[in-house]
């Protein structure tokens, strides 16, 4: 039989909207990247190698895939201003509806869509960016919704986002840097842990957390359309979300900035990450 085209490949009791509890929302939106492109094709490879994944969960003994995951349309835009306005709007109906949502990219500008949603729902939001660029730059090729610009267009709605395994940056973003918020990788990879009390002490109760696939080190995932080395380790990054779901509420997470090409196993790490922070979030609060 075939194995169903929905995140985990599941059969329709664990796949049907109504009784899922996780929502996967692809959005394919590709418009502004600056080097290799590909990321259009993002969410279908992370869920084409979430269908070969196993779905029982070590770490948090769980099967986190019996709380349902539907996997929704993709969500189409023919500009970033319609893109973050469609979103906003669709991420709102299904948190209205009960939804946990997980949005998958596409290039980081949809990332702008899920926070300004939750901004509005959440008057304490904080958000957490994993990445290795700052993205703080006003515009980049005349376009405030670069994807180079998410972390500064988070600003703008009024949250200074918490910045993780930064090592890539412009001198231009210096000034809109908040550095007291700013993790670099030189100051996390292979050293000792200390740093991740300070910023979760920065957190506020409900915590947003984006992932661009470029904060790990391109060891871990090659397919993306700026390898940066020196970044994140894999048991390095599940730490340090592991600390965060700990102690704080995570409402909805994205995984962007996949761009697929031969090389499967950043496709499976993407879904396997994915999967993990979903075991253990629903693990820790018992959804
Ligand atoms: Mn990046």
């Amino acid at each position: 039989m075939e194995v169903p085209f929905n995140f985990c490949g599941l059969d329709t009791q664990y796949s049907n909207y109504d009784s899922s509890k996780i929502v996967i929302l692809p959005v394919p939106f590709e418009r502004t990247t600056s080097w290799m492109k590909g990321t259009s094709n993002g969410p279908d490879a992370m869920i084409d190698a979430s269908r070969n994944m196993e779905l029982y969960d070590i770490a948090s003994d769980s099967e986190v895939y019996k709380y349902g995951i539907f996997t929704g349309e993709a969500i189409q835009a023919e500009s970033e201003l319609t893109l973050v306005e469609i979103l906003k709007k669709e991420v709102k109906r299904l948190h209205s509806d009960g939804k946990f949502v997980v949005t998958l990219g596409g290039e980081h500008t949809v990332t702008i869509g899920p926070v300004s949603a939750f901004s509005e729902i959440y008057d304490d939001l904080s958000v957490v960016i994993f990445d290795a660029h700052s993205d703080m730059r006003d515009d980049y090729d005349d376009n405030k919704y670069s994807h180079a610009c998410v972390s500064k267009r988070i600003c703008d709605i009024g949250i200074n986002p918490i910045q993780i395994g930064i090592r890539s940056m412009d001198i231009s973003e210096k000034k809109n840097i908040c550095s007291s918020n700013v993790f670099f990788a030189k100051d996390i990879v292979n050293t000792n842990d200390s740093w991740i009390k300070g910023m979760l002490e920065k957190l506020n109760k409900n915590v947003y957390v984006s992932i661009d696939l470029d904060a790990f080190d391109p060891s871990v995932v090659p397919s993306v359309g700026t390898p940066e080395p020196g970044g994140l380790g894999w048991y390095e990054t599940i730490k340090i979300l592991k600390a965060i779901v700990s102690v704080r509420n995570i409402i909805s997470f994205d995984v962007v900035e996949l761009c697929p090409n031969e090389l499967k196993y950043s496709d499976f790490a993407a879904a396997k990450l994915i999967y993990t922070l979903l075991s253990m979030i629903f693990k820790s609060n018992g959804r």
